[in-house]
């Protein structure tokens, strides 16, 4: 008897997309007005960056961008998440603005849409303004109101053409990573708990500011989430027991963050893990924080594996030194991330919507074949079996309502600088030529039919 698989389908009008960031693609680092970022001098402090790679460059997007849109149409790729960068439009965080820095965006979001394609703008993506951290960066309160003016001008500037606004991505990133001994991101500081709590809180509170710009500016149709990366358990088995042990990880790993969003409050439990490490937090904040949104946004890559034990909340199992990861040290692969990084914060929080803002991987060895082909079945295959795992989370009635892709080309990765390489576009960095790989074609034909081919 012949088998009929069934199409994996995914709902009408699912939004497939590809994701990128302002300072790492763009370049033009210090063109047409542009202020100093964070990024732009961490990368220039020797050792900080694999090969000293610095951002001056990157893609070129910032010249090349209506090729970038024309290849983006040609692989019918409808929705595009971009970032705006901070020092483009007030060069020193504060105070005069750079009308070169806005023309761009309204140039760069009319390219856009010429070609059919949807923004969706993250207001933040990691390249503070570096005038902002002399003055204390994310340590200073007064950095948040700097970002509540900046985002009123960008939703101001941009809202009668874009709709789908990102707040923040990744807060941990750009605090706990970049201003405590864990991490190593910019500006590379090394604060204490209390500190980096406070640094938190500041975060939160842009993202507040934000959603108020959005509301007050954004016009008709205007939405707003934030990004968050939140930590994410796979339950050993799907026994309730284990399952209840992964719900109590991920309500604990998170709760700096999507707590105060989604209850309003610190909880009593993160309280008593942060004792005298709480941030110092005013009248006032907490409403500002936890200000309705739209919908989550979450970048999901990773998770750990998590079950029951006697006499604790949970148990996180090690590791197996051998457990299949992409180039990436941090990126194990388990697709099971996808369901249980959706389905639980829609259980937990009630959450309405909630969109995959990134998944993908990344590796350092690509090559170009005689034909100029680049054959990355594994990104291919990762990414087939974390979207199985999304559809079945949709299956469940999870209201997963998007997903995009990081990244549309190869671009600065950060501390890693040019050398990993995440995108389903090829990118030659000596002559910035674009290729797109078989995992390209393949999502081409995924965002084409709506399902997984
Ligand atoms: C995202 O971060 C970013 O939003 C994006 O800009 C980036 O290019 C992309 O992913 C790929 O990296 O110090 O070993 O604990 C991904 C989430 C969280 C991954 C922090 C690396 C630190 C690993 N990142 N994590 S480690």
């Amino acid at each position: 008897m012949p088998i009929k698989p069934k199409p994996l389908t995914f709902p009408k009008n699912f939004v497939w997309g590809v994701a990128t960031a302002a300072a790492q693609i763009e370049g033009a680092a210090f063109e047409d007005g542009k202020g100093e970022s964070i990024w732009d001098r961490f990368a220039r402090i020797p050792g900080k960056v694999l090969n000293g790679d610095t951002l001056d460059v990157a893609n070129d997007h910032y010249h090349r961008y209506p090729q970038d849109f024309a290849l983006m149409r040609k692989l019918g790729i409808k929705n595009y998440r971009l970032s705006v960068s901070w020092p483009r439009i007030y060069p020193n965080g504060d105070g005069e603005i750079n009308p070169k820095g806005l023309e761009f965006y309204n140039k760069l979001i009319n390219s856009c849409l010429k070609h059919g394609i949807t923004p969706w703008v993250t207001l933040f993506h990691w390249d503070l303004p570096q005038s902002l951290e002399d003055r204390g960066g994310w340590t200073n309160r007064a950095t948040a109101d700097a970002f509540a003016v900046y985002a009123e001008t960008v939703v101001k500037a941009l809202s009668d053409r874009v709709k789908n606004w990102i707040t923040l991505n990744e807060i941990v990133c750009f605090t706990l990573l970049g201003y405590s001994k864990v991490g190593d991101k910019a500006p590379g500081r090394k604060e204490s708990e209390k500190v980096v709590n406070q640094t938190y809180h500041h975060a939160l509170l842009c993202h507040g500011h934000a959603v108020k710009a959005v509301r007050n500016f954004g016009g008709k149709g205007a939405r707003v989430g934030i990004t968050d990366n939140s930590a994410v358990p796979i339950p050993v088995t799907e026994t309730p027991a284990d399952i209840a042990a992964a719900r109590a990880w991920f309500i604990e790993k998170n709760s700096r963050i999507l707590e105060p969003i989604y209850t309003g409050r610190y909880s009593a439990d993160h309280k008593k893990r942060m004792g005298a490490d709480m941030p110092d937090v005013q009248k006032g904040d907490l409403g500002l924080i936890s200000l309705p949104t739209d919908f989550l946004g979450l970048n999901i890559y990773t998770g750990a594996f998590v079950r029951a034990a006697k006499g604790k909340r949970y148990e996180e199992l090690p590791l197996p030194a051998d457990f299949p990861r992409s180039s990436c040290p941090w990126l194990n692969i388990m697709p099971q991330v996808l369901y249980w990084g959706t389905r639980l914060p829609a259980e937990i929080y009630k959450v309405p919507a909630i969109y995959i803002t990134e998944n993908g991987c990344g590796y350092d060895v690509e090559t170009l074949t005689e034909s100029g082909e680049v054959h990355d079945l594994h990104r291919r295959d990762l990414v087939r079996n974390y979207l199985h795992e999304l559809h079945r989370a949709i299956a469940d009635g999870v209201p997963v309502k998007g997903y995009f892709l990081w990244s549309f080309m190869d671009n600065y990765e950060w501390q890693d600088g040019y050398t990993r390489r995440f995108g389903i576009v090829h990118c030659d960095f000596k002559t910035q030529k674009r290729t797109p790989k078989t995992s390209a074609k393949w999502y081409a034909k995924v965002i084409a039919e709506n399902r997984l081919v």
